[in-house]
């Protein structure tokens, strides 16, 4: 008996060398700041939902393009996300009112995140929410995209202090290794975009090296993958070089994949037939149909290093029939399978 038990148990470790993949939901979604901050209670917001369905004669199409408080908006953009279940979410813009309210109304998820002005409430945070029933944490960590990395602070001449938030995690049904990393870049300055986007590059080297695993990154660039302001994005991609960074973060995150690796734009690593919704993930709070300033800024992407197919790309809506402008951003979302072999 004891034989055939050891041969069983020498059967499931030879099995566990094959690959085991984890098919999951992703999501990158800059919610805009609570710019009309209120004290309204989610209670309250929910008590006002109407529970009867309009007539088609009583629908106001689109009519309320403007942007309004975050207080209303949070609940487009909860139901949103339990309809898609994204097993990781990476929101940018969001104060912690807006933390802590998703936070409350996100059932299954928890989340890491600090706001960037203090590494605690302050300012706003590129949080990382996850569902607890399918991926664990490991390990988070913060970098703030400026000359000094490890403290709060703003790049030189750059509009706001950025941060990016990285978070390592284990699937819950194959035990496989998963990193993420949530950013939102400068709006103002282009070479801060291109620093933030050397130091992502530099460090997701170093989580690709150090997890032997997949490294997703989801954000906010405000840079563009064609046309004007692209230096964030070719940094990241590759077709750019990284700049010079501060060397006591070069030399704690070197790593033997340091000058190889770059990041992949899921759009780009998905099937044509799977790319969904729309092309731009910037709108504005604008009427409907009002394109001027409509852009793709916002990404999700995967490290050379490999470990992920891309299933399927979408950008989804933010403007709904007889609703309001969720976010001046649109959702991007993508189907990845991870694996524990291929990276
Ligand atoms: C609820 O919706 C119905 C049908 O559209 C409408 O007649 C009614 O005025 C609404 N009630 C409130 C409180 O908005
Ligand atoms: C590099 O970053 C570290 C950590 O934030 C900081 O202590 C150090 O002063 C920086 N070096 C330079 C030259 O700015
Ligand atoms: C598992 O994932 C790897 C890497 O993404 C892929 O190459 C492989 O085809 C997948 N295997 C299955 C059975 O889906
Ligand atoms: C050098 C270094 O930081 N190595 C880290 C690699 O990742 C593991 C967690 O998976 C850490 O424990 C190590 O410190």
């Amino acid at each position: 008996m004891l034989n055939r038990f050891a041969a069983v148990l020498a059967f499931s470790v030879a099995a566990s060398a094959v690959c085991v993949n984890d098919t999951l939901r992703v999501q990158s979604y800059n919610l805009r700041n609570d710019a009309i901050p209120n004290s309204i209670s989610v209670a309250t917001t929910i008590s006002g939902l109407n529970d009867t369905v309009p007539a088609d004669s009583e629908m106001s199409y689109y009519s309320l393009y403007a942007e309004q408080p975050w207080s209303t908006r949070r609940l487009s953009v909860v139901a949103q996300v339990m309809f898609h279940q994204p097993v990781v979410l990476c929101v940018q813009e969001a104060k912690v009112r807006q933390v802590q309210d998703l936070a409350g109304m996100l059932d299954g998820y928890e989340y890491i995140g600090v706001g960037r002005d203090d590494g605690k409430t302050a300012g706003e945070y590129s949080a990382i929410f996850y569902k607890s029933s399918a991926l664990n944490l490991v390990s988070e960590k913060y970098l703030w995209l400026s000359e000094t990395p490890y403290e709060p602070s703003k790049y030189l001449g750059a509009g706001s202090t950025r941060i990016v938030t990285i978070g390592r995690f284990t699937t819950a049904a194959s035990g496989n290794t998963v990193t993420a990393m949530c950013t939102h870049w400068d709006d103002k300055s282009e070479d801060a975009r291109e620093y933030a986007a050397s130091m992502i590059r530099y460090a997701g080297a170093y989580e690709a090296a150090n997890s032997s695993g997949p490294v997703l990154l989801f954000g906010d660039f405000n840079s563009h993958s064609s046309g004007t302001d692209t230096g964030g994005y070719e940094i990241v991609t590759g077709v750019s070089d990284m700049l010079t960074m501060n060397s006591t973060f070069t030399s704690d995150y070197a790593s033997d994949l340091s000058d190889s690796f770059v990041f992949e734009d899921l759009l780009l690593a998905t099937p044509p037939l799977y790319r969904s919704g729309h092309h731009a993930t910037f709108t504005g709070f604008y009427e409907a149909g009002d394109s001027d300033a409509f852009g793709r800024i916002d990404f999700i992407m995967g490290g050379n290093n490999g470990g992920w197919d891309a299933l399927t790309y979408r950008v989804e809506e933010n403007f709904f029939d007889g609703e309001y402008h969720a976010s001046d951003h649109r959702p991007v979302l993508s189907d990845v399978v991870v694996s524990s072999c291929g990276a």
